[in-house]
């Protein structure tokens, strides 16, 4: 109840100006040094702080001015102690000391560099970084055993930290539309991750496919990575299986935020099309060729039945804040269990039924609300 204080999401209700399209004037300064404060803290999050600072960061972004003194934040919700103190130093001297020094520390650098391969999480950093590896060259000179994924993510290390574009998304929602259309027509795409939100750069692209008619979709995805694998698309894949109807107890609530559907995490050998030409933006002054004609992009691919599929889009849409703020809503205001697959009304002790999002917005009690304002 109440006593939970108030919601990430109740955020939305008051920032009347976002709704009516006025623009938020947060200047490009604030908004850009809040979002390098909130990467730092991701990777020190030993006790949820990474979190409080997403939260704390999300507030912010959602107010309809721009911040220019502490007395403006009195009454907000998830701003912590440790949040004011760092919006305190921002404010006073344009810079937060402790973020500062935590950037300029090379474990932080190195954590930055090692987590930038694909397939490298915090964790394996850390070991790594503890055992003297500070960057690329010392991992490939430490005789380490990489997985597949890392290998991957070693070799292709400079396109995949290039941010993807609208148009790259797009030329890649062709090809997937391509081989689904060819494996099994009548099938159906949704592009979602922060594209649908309107995002106009992601770290990767995500679909969602789908058949209408119930149970056609199984199978669908291999058969899809082998028209993409025998077309040239793939540079990598790794499927996981949809566990979901196997699991013992049923298609009850998931123990966890991952989901069971059978998903594919790829790297797509992407041609450059016309627009994007072989020419190179200047770099350190000098205009350099780049005559590899393709590049490499993370393409992330999930397989939904049509009966989850509202779940699954308004699950795979994000962003994570908001999923995560979403689920504690349904969870503690509404006593129901939400997750990409269902909504579980523990009251009425049954699963609802959703063919669109606006049917869960309801649900949750809540006004609908567009991908485009999901972004915190
Ligand atoms: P990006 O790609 O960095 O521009 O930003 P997003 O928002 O597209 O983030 P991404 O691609 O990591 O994930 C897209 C959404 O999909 C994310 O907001 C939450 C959801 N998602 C990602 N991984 C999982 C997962 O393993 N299980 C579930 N249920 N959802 C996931
Ligand atoms: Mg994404």
């Amino acid at each position: 109840g109440q006593s939970l204080g108030v919601h990430l999401l109740d955020i939305s209700w008051y920032t009347e100006s976002m709704r009516a399209g006025h623009p938020v004037v947060i200047t490009d300064r604030h908004k850009l040094q809040l979002n390098t404060y909130v990467m730092e803290l991701h990777f020190l999050d030993e006790d949820g702080r990474g979190v409080a600072f997403r939260r704390a960061a999300a507030v912010l972004k959602a107010l309809p001015a721009q911040v220019t003194s502490m007395s403006q934040l009195r009454g907000l919700p998830c701003l912590g102690e440790h949040s004011l103190r760092v919006i305190k130093d921002v404010l006073e001297n344009g810079e937060s000391s402790e973020v500062e020094s935590t950037k300029q520390s090379e474990r932080f650098k190195a954590l930055k560099i090692l987590t930038g391969i694909f397939g490298v999480g915090a964790k394996t950093a850390d070991r790594w970084i503890r055992e003297g590896i500070y960057n690329l060259q010392q991992l490939r000179d430490s005789g380490h055993a990489l997985n597949q994924a890392q290998k991957a993510g070693l070799e292709h290390y400079n396109d995949l930290n290039q941010p993807v574009t609208k148009a790259e998304a797009n030329a890649i929602g062709e090809i997937v539309q391509k081989a689904v259309i060819s494996v099994l027509p009548g099938s159906q795409i949704a592009l979602t991750g922060g594209f649908r939100r309107g995002k106009l750069t992601g770290h990767d692209v995500d679909f969602l496919i789908t058949h209408p008619e119930e149970g056609r979709e199984v199978g669908l995805m291999s058969k899809v990575v082998s028209w993409l694998e025998s077309q040239g698309f793939l540079l990598y894949q790794k499927t996981t299986r949809n566990s979901y109807l196997e699991s013992k107890d049923g298609p009850a609530r998931p123990a966890s935020n991952m989901d069971r559907f059978e998903r594919c995490f790829s790297i797509f050998k992407l041609t450059k099309g016309e627009e994007q030409g072989t020419t190179q933006p200047e770099k350190n002054g000098v205009q350099t060729m780049d005559n590899r004609l393709w590049r490499a992009v993370r393409v992330d691919l999930v397989v939904s039945p049509i009966s989850q599929f509202a779940f699954a889009v308004l699950g795979w849409t994000g962003s994570k804040l908001f999923e995560r703020e979403l689920r504690r809503w349904a969870g503690h205001e509404k006593d129901m269990s939400l997750s990409s697959h269902a909504v579980f009304d523990n009251k009425q002790n049954r699963y609802l039924r959703a063919t669109s999002e606006e049917e869960i917005f309801a649900y949750l009690g809540l006004e609908y609300i567009p991908p485009s304002e999901r972004n915190a």
